[in-house]
């Protein structure tokens, strides 16, 4: 007997596709996309659709698994480990957290994890809920989205923007620093739409992407430079009085500050050609479409942030619209994350307050995840000795790989892996435990790029003895008896389904009327943003700041911001050369930036292991500009050496247009598929971006040579 299941992608991706999944006796036979979902629209990603193959990879992890073998890339995979059961697992890993922290302090177990899983309850809920209970060093989870998300609060007080669906209305789409096409492909049907009506894309990205490809005008800027473009945009825009003065006085705080500031000398389009390489008439050009062209909607997406000038980056694009009071047009504005809008009852989900019934009983200390390789090699008595890792291949994905395995091969560390398959990360692994996929759990789903709520149902059973972060972490507390005694809490006995009631309620408006019941019967339900019930005004075009209310301190859109300077940072915005950049001394030893980019049909490291999805993605290769490869004796297909102060790789050349001169690029990819064992990641360094801490990726200096064996 056949069914149908209806489930939410949960992976790190703006689209959260509404799933449809086929069940023939218990067995996933076909999956698709939502055709009701209004974002989803009937079809799903290249990687998700061959998600079965995923699902019933010969090589998912099945049962949990101790380490026999030494640690490192030499003993990788299933030969290097023991089978045991669920009982000894969990055993081992209670005593020994308990014995970490009663000789250390519980903060010196860091919890590791990141986008493996989106929902909202496997993401963070029951996990935290454990590490808060145990005193657990606390991880600002920084490698993705705090430099945007934090520098985009900072002018609109929310993580939120314009609706997807919106872009179908608009005249002129900046795609800025966001590949559309790969990494959040749901968008691109409504450009589309928007296209035919003779709206004008222009993407703004130092790489040549497949968004770029199909795009009205490339702007090939250099790497984090943006600031300097989006500054002296609006220099142009209000020299030129093509400014709102009406939306601006009305909405606005600080223009008089942003005027004094674009119209320095810095920001005269002539030295922004030079910062950021794109001619003086481009920018002008730019600048005069965007502010004329009615309405103008900009994507911009992490690809910006991931500079040391991140922060700033997007806080001077996202006054853009700002000044053109393009939010007050459906069809107008700007998006870079719409995760704020979601009214979680985060307070019950991830229970905060149980730090108070740790042995610690206060607040644990924070590290910041984007240094892991710091927080593993620095010596002192408040060492991290325990590491727990799920939701996240760490050994692939932090910076400065080199430091990281490093500090995952000290022998006194102990390190426990939640995962569905083996990955760079449980090379490290003492112990190795078996994740379920969105299949085979139920799940809360929201998103970071539309506005629709939904619930994601279990399809399956678990595959072998897997189980979900959720049941994980539930029966850890419990195994620690985290239920019993004085301090003991109910919250470790609570089911899914009350846990999705407990994220639900919020008393938040926009959440008014959304229940678990309605979720399971409705594919998705879009935030309710009228607050009422009325069902026409639910689905009417949602202009968050057409009249105003932002969620800043002020109320308004601060193009000041006091918070800022209170930082210490720049109140309004400014371009400062990063240390890793063609205008920084280290350039000199080290001339080109590297881009060390996503593939377009693998998440992160995700797919990364699956045959289905390596045939779509040629592995090893370093693009660069046949300027930068004639310079070097390089052809298309040389083997070449890419290294810097922290590292070193050896890719082939791939001679090609993607990049212009001065830049080269890579894709991140498992370290185990390369022969040597690495990864672009052993180039790119700990630190940090201006605002928000976030990681570095895209700010990294290397060389290239040819190989002498080449
Ligand atoms: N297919 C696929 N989809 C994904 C992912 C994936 O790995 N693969 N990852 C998911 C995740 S975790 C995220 S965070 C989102 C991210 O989605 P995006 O933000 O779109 O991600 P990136 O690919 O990091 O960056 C976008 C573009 O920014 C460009 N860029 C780099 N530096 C600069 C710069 O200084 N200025 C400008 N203007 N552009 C720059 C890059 O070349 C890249 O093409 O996508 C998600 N979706
Ligand atoms: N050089 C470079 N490095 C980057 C980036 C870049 O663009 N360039 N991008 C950065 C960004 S934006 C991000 S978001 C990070 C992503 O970093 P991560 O979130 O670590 O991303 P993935 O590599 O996809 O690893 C996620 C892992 O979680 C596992 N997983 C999936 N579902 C579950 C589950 O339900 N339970 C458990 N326990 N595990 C599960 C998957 O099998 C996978 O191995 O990488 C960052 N690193
Ligand atoms: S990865 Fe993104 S585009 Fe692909 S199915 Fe999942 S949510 Fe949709
Ligand atoms: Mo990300």
């Amino acid at each position: 007997m056949k069914s149908v299941v209806h489930a939410a992608c949960p992976h790190d991706c703006p689209d959260a596709c509404g799933v449809l999944i086929t069940i023939d006796d218990g067995q996933a036979v076909k999956i698709q996309g939502d055709p009701v979902h209004p974002m989803t629209r009937g079809f799903l990603c290249a990687k998700v659709t061959k998600y079965l193959d995923r699902v019933y990879s010969p090589e998912r992890l099945l049962y949990p698994m101790r380490r026999r073998l030494p640690k490192g890339k030499e003993n990788s995979g299933p030969a290097a480990f023991e089978r045991i059961t669920w009982d000894e697992a969990l055993n081992e890993i209670a005593s020994k957290l308990k014995a970490v922290s009663d000789e250390f302090g519980p903060e010196a177990i860091l919890p590791y994890s990141y986008g493996g899983t989106l929902g909202q309850l496997n993401n963070a809920s029951m996990d935290q809920r454990f590490f808060h209970r145990l005193g657990a060093s606390q991880l600002n989870r920084t490698i993705c989205a705090t430099a945007g998300g934090d520098a985009l609060l900072t002018v609109l007080g929310k993580k939120m923007g314009t609706e997807p669906e919106q872009f179908a209305k608009s005249k002129y789409i900046i795609a800025w620093g966001a590949n559309i096409h790969g990494n959040n492909v749901h968008l691109w049907p409504f450009i589309e739409e928007a296209r035919r009506n003779g709206a004008k894309l222009v993407v703004i990205d130092p790489y040549r992407t497949r968004t770029a490809k199909c795009a009205d005008w490339h702007i090939a800027i250099n790497p984090g430079t943006d600031v300097a473009l989006a500054l002296c945009m609006m220099r142009v825009i209000i020299h030129e009085n093509l400014h709102d003065a009406d939306y601006v006085s009305k909405y606005t705080l600080g223009f008089d500050e942003l005027r004094a500031r674009v119209m320095e000398d810095a920001y005269a389009p002539e030295r922004v050609s030079q910062i950021t390489g794109i001619p003086v008439e481009d920018i002008y050009k730019l600048a005069r479409e965007y502010a004329t062209a009615r309405p103008a909607v900009i994507r911009v997406n992490y690809g910006v942030q991931r500079s040391e000038n991140g922060g700033m980056n997007v806080r001077a694009i996202t006054m853009l619209p700002c000044i053109t009071g393009s939010w007050k047009e459906v069809g107008g504005g700007l998006q870079l994350s719409t995760s704020g809008a979601f009214p979680f009852n985060k307070e019950s989900m991830q229970r905060p307050d149980l730090m108070m019934k740790s042995p610690l009983r206060r607040a644990a200390r924070v590290i910041n995840m984007s240094e892991l390789g710091k927080a593993l090699l620095t010596e002192s008595n408040s060492a991290v000795k325990a590491v727990f890792v799920y939701n996240s291949n760490p050994a692939a994905v932090a910076p400065n790989h080199n430091d990281v395995v490093r500090g995952l091969m000290r022998p006194d560390l102990f390190t426990v892996v939640h995962e569905q398959f083996f990955t760079d990360t449980t090379d490290y692994a003492d112990i190795i435990l078996p994740a379920t996929t969105f299949f085979e759990h139920k799940e809360l789903q929201g998103s970071y790029g539309h506005y629709y709520l939904q619930v994601s149902n279990q399809a399956i059973a678990p595959l072998g003895e897997c189980k979900s972060n959720v049941d994980l972490f539930r029966d850890l507390a419990l195994r620690m008896r985290f239920d019993e005694g004085k301090d003991s809490d109910a919250c470790f006995r609570e089911t899914v389904d009350e846990m999705i009631d407990g994220a639900l309620n919020s008393g938040h408006e926009w959440m008014k009327g959304i229940t678990r019941q309605r979720l399971e019967a409705e594919p998705q339900i879009r935030l309710n943003f009228t607050g009422n019930e009325d069902a026409d005004a639910k689905s009417e075009p949602y202009l968050p700041f057409a009249s105003g209310k932002f969620m800043t301190a002020s109320g308004k859109a601060e193009l000041h911001s006091a918070q800022l300077a209170a930082q210490g940072l720049d109140p309004v915005a400014s371009f400062i050369a990063p240390k890793e950049s063609r205008h920084s001394e280290r350039a000199r030893e080290f001339p080109l930036e590297l881009l060390g980019r996503k593939a377009d049909n693998h998440l992160n490291t995700t797919f990364c292991n699956l045959p289905s999805h390596q045939k779509m993605e040629e592995p090893h290769l370093l693009e660069m500009s046949p300027v930068d490869a004639n310079a070097r004796g390089i052809r298309d297909g040389d083997a070449v050496r890419v290294f810097n102060s922290r590292g070193e790789l050896t890719l082939k050349a791939r001679v090609d247009g993607a990049v212009r001169a001065g830049v080269v690029a890579a894709k991140l990819d498992w370290a185990r598929l390369n022969p040597e064992g690495k990864n672009i990641n052993v180039l790119t360094s700990e630190t940090l971006t201006e605002i928000g801490a976030g990681a570095t990726f895209y700010s990294c200096l290397v060389q290239v040579s040819k190989t002498s064996n080449a």
